[in-house]
């Protein structure tokens, strides 16, 4: 009984101060210009060097960008810079609404 309860508060602590160390955010791009696959790797190159990006997932065929990173560090501005600088377009996509419930 008490061990779980040790675990139980060893999660609650570590998810809380992970929570606190970083805010990590998820954006996704419409990146345009995209013509072939190493332009999207191109792209996703120019979106890692970004400082406080820990992911980006770059699809050629959706014509957009996951990326994750550090909302501390970096922002959309700066990730949509990163794509322009090297020669493509990106806007933000909302994050999409939640769906209502249907009646
Ligand atoms: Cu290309």
């Amino acid at each position: 009984m008490s061990l779980w309860r040790i675990f139980i508060a060893v999660i609650f602590f570590v998810s809380t101060s992970l929570a606190a160390l970083a805010a990590e955010q998820t954006a996704t791009l419409k990146v345009g210009g995209m013509t072939c696959a190493s332009c999207a790797y191109q792209a996703q190159k120019a979106l890692i060097s970004v400082d406080g990006v820990r992911k980006a997932e770059v699809s050629k065929q959706d014509n957009q960008a996951v990326v994750t990173f550090d909302d501390e560090k970096s922002n959309v501005a700066a990730l949509a810079q990163a794509l322009v600088n090297v020669g493509y377009t990106a806007e933000l996509i909302e994050p999409e609404q939640p769906a209502t419930t249907e009646q």
